[in-house]
């Protein structure tokens, strides 16, 4: 058997408890006495070790878990990963009384981190980025989002979306990629902010689309940035290049982003802690995913949270994600950020562990391919040395990861 079972990929995961996340299951879908089967990267079965059909172990490597849990691999749906030196010297200002606002308005913030990667080659900032990807990577991520935004040029967002794919062939982990070229002004813009949609509606998403470099489009629509308004050219561009939309809604001020985004079916509306009523309504109605982001609302000692009991009134899915980036959430451990939703938000355990699973896999997209263990779904799995699931929430800077596989490897 050996060498030609191991060409076809067959292995099974058993004697162990399994969070399965499965849409519909109650809970976490937890299968006590459970294994898992994968043949050529996907899962074949998933479920009580009793009910396993002979022909998806027959053959198999198989992988005793002593009664280890196994999660769907972790996936952030939210980063700013790519990026070139960091802004702990804004932090300073911070602590000295700066404001977030007050950073970016006297030209830190977003364009000094526009000014270190524009200077940075393509390779440097993979070379950078690499880091925080395995710190990702160590606590169980099999999948990443990763946002361009602080290029802001055609050359540049171009180069950040490049080193972002490049990450894929660097790392066993899947990356999906999203244009926010509508993140901030940059400088050469001379304060025009038409002018500069014009630019990224008309020059720089076609580009990025010709070359796919992107599975999605991004904005940030606030005072600081930009308006609804400016917002809608930029989706109207993105739909007919045929990319889903995202949006950074509500983080600072109620601009209706959320409303905006759902208007536009987006994928996922993120941060939303100024969303009203009837932004949480429009979400649910359009399927629009709420992405909840307390690493920011923590960096930058926000106070107002996102309407976590409209969304669950409502029935808008909540995902959670890191944000990270250099000047509002530096922050690389998905553990921790559920620990930060639970404590924060008042999300439960298993809101948590869903919004980093199935809910960040619809977030993205990607629920067809991975975000549960079920049949047919990847083989991106999270194994944990833990007794419970609530462990995986609870602590703060412990990773109990055991194993990861990627894609049944
Ligand atoms: N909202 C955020 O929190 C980040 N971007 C955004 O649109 C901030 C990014 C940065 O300050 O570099
Ligand atoms: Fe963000």
């Amino acid at each position: 058997m050996g060498g030609a079972d191991k060409k076809s990929g067959l292995r099974v995961w058993r004697n162990a408890r399994l969070a399965t996340m499965a849409e519909g299951a109650a809970g976490l879908g937890v299968v006590e006495k459970g294994a898992v089967a994968m043949r050529d990267g996907l899962i074949v079965y998933a479920g009580p070790e009793a009910d396993m059909p002979e022909a998806a172990g027959q053959g198999a490597d198989t992988v005793d878990c002593e009664s280890r849990w196994i999660t769907p691999g972790l996936i952030d749906c939210h980063t700013h990963l790519v990026y070139a030196g960091d802004r702990a010297n804004e932090f300073e200002m911070r602590l000295a009384g700066a404001t977030y606002e007050e950073v970016a308005r006297a030209g830190g913030g977003i364009v000094s981190s526009v000014k270190s990667l524009r200077a940075a080659s393509e390779g440097e900032l993979v070379a950078q980025t690499l880091p925080r990807l395995d710190a990702l990577i160590a606590e169980g991520v099999t999948t990443v989002e990763v946002k361009s935004g602080y290029g802001l040029d055609a050359d540049n967002e171009k180069k950040s979306l490049r080193a972002a794919r490049r990450l894929a062939e660097q790392r066993p982990v899947t990356v999906r990629t999203t244009c926010l070229a509508a993140h901030a002004l940059p400088p050469e813009a001379k304060g025009d902010k038409d002018a500069f949609i014009d630019l990224v509606a008309g020059t720089i998403l076609p580009e990025v689309a010709a070359e796919k470099l992107a599975d999605a489009v991004d904005g940030f629509c606030e005072g600081i940035a930009f308006s609804p308004e400016q917002m809608t050219r930029v989706f109207d561009r993105a739909k007919a290049l045929g990319l889903p939309v995202k949006l950074h809604a509500d983080q600072l001020s109620n601009l209706h982003g959320a409303a905006l985004a759902a208007r536009y079916g987006a994928l996922s509306a993120d941060h939303l802690e100024y969303t009203d009523e009837e932004g949480a309504a429009a979400m649910a109605k359009a399927g629009t995913v709420a992405t909840i982001l307390p690493g920011a609302y923590y960096f930058i000692r926000e106070t107002k949270k996102p309407p976590v009991e409209l969304f669950r009134c409502h029935g808008v899915k909540m995902a959670v994600a890191t944000d990270s980036n250099p000047g509002t959430s530096p922050l690389t451990s998905l553990l921790l950020t559920m620990n930060m939703a639970a404590t924060l938000f008042g999300l439960t355990v298993d809101e948590c562990l869903a919004g980093v699973t199935r809910e960040a896999a619809r977030a993205l997209g990607l629920l067809d391919r991975t975000g549960t263990l079920e049949a047919g779904k990847s083989a991106d799995l999270a194994i944990w040395d833990i007794e419970r699931p609530a462990e995986l929430v609870y602590r703060m800077g412990f990773n109990p990861l055991h194993a990861r596989i990627w894609r049944g490897q």
